[in-house]
């Protein structure tokens, strides 16, 4: 990991990755395009493929870390809020293997000028990778530092074309009756939704992998979004339709308790939860019996980013 500034700041690829390195993935992309079609690209990320890729090997540009130690790998891979596949922070190790991850499609509708469905490798190959170490706060007052291997939402967004209508996103996660147990009677299928300028934000990303791997199942393969300055349930897992809307969409977490769980959701110590207070996070980022507890920080440390977009908003009313 390359620690070369404090706050996360964009490092061009060539200060960080060889030249040869990005040139030769971009050739690489340009060459699969070309040769093979979608289709063939496709084929090209077969589960077998897949499961061999190396994303950390396609990373063009990296994000550095925050003034925080990186969680340990297996801790973020073991420690997952995935309810699809059980209650416990163990249970989507033990029992997301079942999660069918090839074929994948991620189909793209509603108010957009060119709706489309992808195929998982046509996705993956949309963009050159990046790497982004993140905060990222859990709702339940925990936190991790991760580094998430994908591209900015933007890419794809502006690949569809919205109609001035569409204010707001929805995702949907994979619906899977047969394998899936949801607790608490979370309806089906895991929805999440962000406002279109939280969606075209910089930040916000389309995820692939971790820590240079593609992603485990348990932290919601093959691909899901990322939105570090929210608490952790605004990052929705496997997703499969990311559909564009004029209205508010609805929420799992905001359906289930709207008094609990704002649609915004912006991370902000000064609003507690209703049954606990938000104001510090246990960081879960050592194998230590009694993890350090930090302050939380507003936006989740993000501010400089995001805060301009909540300009003029009560963020106690519109938690
Ligand atoms: N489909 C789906 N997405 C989900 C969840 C879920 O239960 N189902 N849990 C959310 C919550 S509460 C958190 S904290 C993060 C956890 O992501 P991680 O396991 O990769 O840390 O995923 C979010 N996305
Ligand atoms: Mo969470």
């Amino acid at each position: 990991m390359l620690l070369l500034t404090r706050r996360e700041t964009e490092i061009p690829s060539s200060e960080i990755t060889p030249k040869e390195t990005y040139e030769a993935f971009e050739l690489n992309r340009r060459q699969l395009m070309k040769g093979l079609g979608a289709a063939g690209v496709a084929m090209a990320l077969t589960r077998k493929a897949r499961a061999e890729l190396k994303i950390d090997d396609l990373v063009a540009t990296r994000y550095t870390a925050p003034d925080r130690a990186t969680t340990p790998e297996q801790m973020a891979k073991s420690y997952n809020n995935f309810y699809e596949f059980g209650e416990e922070k163990s249970d989507p190790a033990k029992n997301a293997h079942t999660l069918v991850t090839y074929p994948w499609n991620v189909k793209v509708e509603g108010l957009v000028a060119k709706p489309r469905t992808f195929e998982f490798g046509e996705l993956f190959h949309l963009q050159p990778m990046q790497q982004r170490v993140y905060r990222f706060r859990c709702v339940e007052a925990w936190s991790m530092v991760i580094p998430w291997d994908g591209f900015p939402l933007s890419e794809l967004i502006k690949l569809v074309e919205p109609l001035p209508k569409a204010k707001f996103v929805q995702f949907l996660s994979l619906e899977n009756r047969k394998e899936e147990i949801l607790p608490y009677g979370i309806p089906w299928p895991y929805s999440e939704g962000l406002r279109m300028d939280e969606a075209m934000n910089p930040l916000t990303l389309l995820t692939f992998g971790s820590y240079g791997e593609t992603l485990a199942n348990q932290q919601g393969a093959p691909v899901r979004v990322i939105v570090p300055w929210k608490y952790g349930f605004k990052s929705p897992k496997s997703i499969v339709k990311i559909k564009f809307v004029e209205h508010m969409p609805p929420t799992t977490w905001n359906e289930l308790a709207p008094n609990e769980y704002g649609f915004y959701s912006n991370v902000n110590p000064q609003v507690d939860h209703p049954r606990w207070s938000q104001a510090h996070e246990r960081l879960l980022n050592a194998y230590t019996l009694f993890p350090k507890v930090v302050p939380t920080l507003m936006f989740n440390g993000y501010g400089d980013q995001v805060a301009s977009m909540y300009a003029g908003m009560n963020l106690r009313k519109d938690f």
